[in-house]
């Protein structure tokens, strides 16, 4: 079976897309997500994302990860700068985590400079807009292939070059 990688995202990310497109860009959540969906392919992974304006549905979904997937990555948007609960839900799980968001919320107001989240990631990917999701995944998988070196590692449709 295809590890599995849970890739959450916190509240008002539903409206990516919609409102706001100077700061968070023109994607929508729907299209990161189908072109995420096509990446893990290429890595051999499987992606189960989803968005909530909840914080205890995200650490609902946390603690679901916990036993179901190979590494989470999470976008918890506002709740980067408030959550004890979500942290918490991150450090109860032995997986990798990476923390991610759309803009760098370091070059924004002083209250996005402190994140809860960060002591239970394994790193941070800020302020590549909506491209920032396939660079968590391209980590994730490399994370995801280091912690079982036995395993294949995905075939990514590169072509052996001839000899001449
Ligand atoms: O840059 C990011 O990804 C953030 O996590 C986004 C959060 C913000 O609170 C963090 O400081 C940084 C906000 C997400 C709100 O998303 C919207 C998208 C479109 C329109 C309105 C809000």
């Amino acid at each position: 079976m295809k590890p599995k990688i849970m890739v959450l995202n916190g509240p008002n990310l539903n409206l990516l897309g919609v409102r706001q497109p100077h700061i968070y860009g023109h994607d929508t959540l729907a299209d990161i997500e189908r072109r995420l969906q096509a990446r893990a392919r290429t890595h051999g992974l499987v992606i189960d994302m989803r968005q909530s304006n909840h914080e205890g549905e995200l650490v609902t979904w946390i603690q679901e990860a916990r036993t179901t997937c190979a590494g989470i990555i999470i976008n918890p948007a506002a709740y980067t700068h408030t959550s004890v609960a979500i942290l918490d839900a991150l450090l109860a799980c032995d997986l990798p985590i990476i923390e991610l968001h759309l803009s760098n919320p370091h070059k924004r107001e002083e209250f996005r400079h402190r994140s809860f989240v960060t002591v239970a990631a394994k790193g941070v990917i800020a302020g590549f807009g909506a491209g920032g999701y396939e660079l968590a995944l391209d980590a994730m998988a490399k994370l995801v292939a280091d912690a079982s070196p036995g395993a294949p590692r995905a075939k990514t449709g590169a072509k052996k070059r001839r000899t001449p």
